[in-house]
């Protein structure tokens, strides 16, 4: 992408141009991104500590966007699956995989998860959904509901299906919410200084 410091995609998204270096630290190397992606992708450090946590894994990366996760988990994990419904978005997951020489551990797979999750074998799947854009802090406690897709038709279809279940849950989301589900669960905060930015729950 044009190497400048301005923000292609508008003022609204600059402060997340700005952090372009967090997202991936090949950014100037060819990695491709669209406005979405932007504000959405995990910030490679945090991704690699989650790839960590899973190494040796067969992991699905069920929502993948571009490929920020997929990436890191094709760092660490034994093989990795990445589900994308945007035909843009896997196009340039594929470049990005390029970039970093991970293409080879990572099966991209254009679809939607709800037909695409169910015919694949993982250990564990890794989700992150979309939360609406950048007003979702606004909201008192994000909730299942909030997702895009609706969070509990997602796991409801990861529980069913997978082993071990992993998913990436916004600052606000509402902690009453995740006791209710009556699968016991981890909860990581993941930082970025003294700055909380996401939390990540893995469920048992
Ligand atoms: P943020 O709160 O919008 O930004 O997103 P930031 O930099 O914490 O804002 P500040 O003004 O408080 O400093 C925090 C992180 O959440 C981002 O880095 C993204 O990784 C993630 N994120 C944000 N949004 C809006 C989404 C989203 O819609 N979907 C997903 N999956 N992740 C998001």
């Amino acid at each position: 992408m044009k190497n400048s410091n301005t923000c292609p995609f508008g003022e609204k998204f600059q402060k997340y141009w700005d952090k372009r270096y967090q997202l991936f630290s090949k950014f100037d190397e060819g990695i491709q991104v669209d406005e979405q992606a932007l504000f959405s992708i995990t910030p490679e450090q945090h991704a690699i500590d989650h790839a960590k946590r899973l190494k040796g894994k067969i992991v699905l990366d069920a929502l993948g966007c571009v490929g920020g996760n997929a990436i890191a988990f094709a760092q660490y994990c034994k093989k990795v699956y990445m589900i994308e419904l945007d035909e843009n978005r896997i196009k340039m997951a594929e470049n990005n995989a390029r970039v970093y020489g991970v293409s080879n551990k990572i099966e991209f797979i254009h679809g939607d998860y709800f037909d695409e999750a169910p015919k694949i074998e993982a250990d564990v799947v890794y989700l992150d959904p979309p939360w609406g854009g950048p007003d979702y802090i606004g909201l008192k406690k994000f909730k299942l509901d909030n997702f895009s897709p609706n969070g509990h038709d997602i796991l409801e279809l990861a529980f069913k299906h997978f082993p071990q279940v992993v998913m990436r849950i916004p600052r606000n989301f509402d902690p009453k919410e995740l006791k209710q589900l009556k699968h016991e669960f981890e909860e990581i905060d993941d930082y970025s200084g003294e700055k909380l930015v996401t939390k990540t729950v893995y469920f048992k």
